[in-house]
């Protein structure tokens, strides 16, 4: 091992799971394999989109690889964005994302949330799942420039601040990802 294709247009998540994973695995990107596709993400589980990402790849380029699909819940929302994250607003926009979830949580005193991930590997052909998850709340107002999508208004359990003002070590330490990508490596390296 392990040459493995990481199945993401999205460049942070490709930075942070390169800066976690280190040089333990050549981690390829869908521009290093010349995939330039946005792989429709039809499904209604975080599970079936990661599955549907890493799957198109596989079948096409018959490679290992992986795929994450993550989201943002609050319980207030009943669990909303979830699985719409990249889109809650209708479209890409973050501001507009994150304007809208705060928009709908007015008034709210319950702040809850969490970050899932799911991460789908293909590995000869075989699909194996596994998950990452983090509590925290969702504050009123965007802090910090660091991070990505709805880093501004979230603030872990435990701490004091967004992941948006933590620098990418200490998100990377903590994050949803960071314990999805725990488990891909501890299951890769004792195959
Ligand atoms: P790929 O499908 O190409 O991997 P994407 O950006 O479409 O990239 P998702 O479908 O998993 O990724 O969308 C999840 C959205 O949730 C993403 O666009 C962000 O807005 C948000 N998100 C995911 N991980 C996040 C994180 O670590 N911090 C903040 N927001 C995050």
């Amino acid at each position: 091992m392990k040459e493995i294709v990481f199945a993401t247009n999205n460049m942070h998540k490709l930075q942070e799971v390169r800066s976690i994973l280190g040089d333990r695995v050549t981690l390829l990107s869908l521009q290093d394999i010349g995939c330039d596709v946005d792989i429709p993400e039809t499904g209604r589980t975080l599970q079936e989109n990661a599955g549907i990402k890493s799957k198109y790849v596989f079948e096409r380029y018959r490679m290992n690889c992986f795929a994450d699909d993550s989201g943002l819940e609050v319980e207030a929302l009943g669990g909303e964005p979830g699985v719409y994250s990249a889109r809650y607003s209708g479209s890409r926009d973050m501001a507009k994302n994150i304007q809208h979830l705060l928009e709908k949580l007015d008034g709210q005193t319950n702040r809850m949330a969490c970050f899932k991930t799911v991460i789908s590997l293909i590995l000869d052909g075989r699909e194996y799942l596994f998950e990452g998850k983090i509590e925290g709340r969702i504050i009123h107002e965007k802090i910090g420039d660091k991070g990505f999508g709805y880093d501004p208004i979230f603030v872990p359990d435990g701490y004091s601040k967004t992941f948006a003002e933590m620098d990418p070590e200490e998100k990377n330490a903590i994050s949803h990802r960071a314990i999805a990508v725990a488990n891909l490596t501890d299951f890769l390296f004792t195959l």
